[in-house]
């Protein structure tokens, strides 16, 4: 798991703004029936999305049938290079889910491995108000460390970081200028079968 001292930009956020209107965040359903906290919505060629069923990557955007909005030329260069300097070249993303949080949004401790190729990483923008960021080993145990994601941070999940659990406590800290109380995550991602 590598920080990086590089800081997403208003500029890049002022993109995933743009995302939002064309493919609202919802909540989606588990399969177990239970309704997420955190909104979701997606950009690139596959969107993550879950409901009875399961969890799958697809093409398009349920509600309405449609294409996911394109990965913004900005975006993929930011997330391919942060891959670059954290120790993954090569990094091909083909999937980028966008995470809506409110004041009463959490995520529990899960880990992805909805993706096709697990040596590819996982590239993390945060915006917004803070977050406890907790993560654990490859094994379900409690989560033992702990960090804080706040406005503009970059983190790569590589290697072994990949296939840690991991989640997020309710937001903290002081409203952002731009999101007020709320806090978007964009994680970006090798779904589909590599070519
Ligand atoms: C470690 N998102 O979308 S970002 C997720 O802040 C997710 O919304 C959180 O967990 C959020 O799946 C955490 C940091 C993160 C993202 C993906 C990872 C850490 C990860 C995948 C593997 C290992
Ligand atoms: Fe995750």
């Amino acid at each position: 798991m590598v920080l990086l001292s590089q800081a997403a930009s208003p500029a890049i956020l002022a993109e995933i703004l743009t995302i939002l209107e064309h493919a609202p965040p919802r909540r989606l359903v588990t399969p177990g029936g239970k309704t997420m906290s955190v909104a979701m919505t997606n950009c690139g060629a596959l969107g993550w999305v879950s409901d009875r069923t399961g969890y799958r990557y697809s093409p398009v955007d349920p509600t309405t049938g449609a294409a996911w909005p394109d990965l913004p030329e900005s975006m993929r260069i930011l997330a391919v290079s942060a891959a670059a300097e954290a120790g993954f070249s090569g990094f091909r993303p083909d999937a980028c889910l966008i995470n809506l949080y409110d004041a009463t949004s959490r995520m529990g401790l899960h880990q992805d491995r909805d993706e096709a190729d697990f040596t590819q990483p996982i590239v993390s923008l945060s915006f917004g108000r803070s977050a406890r960021f907790r993560f654990g080993g490859t094994e379900r145990r409690q989560a033992d460390r702990s960090l804080i994601l706040a406005d503009g941070d970059i983190l790569v999940f590589g290697g072994p970081a990949r296939l840690m659990y991991h989640g997020v406590d309710r937001l903290i800290g002081p409203p952002h200028p731009v999101l007020g109380e709320r806090r978007i995550n964009v994680t970006f991602r090798a779904a589909g079968i590599s070519a």
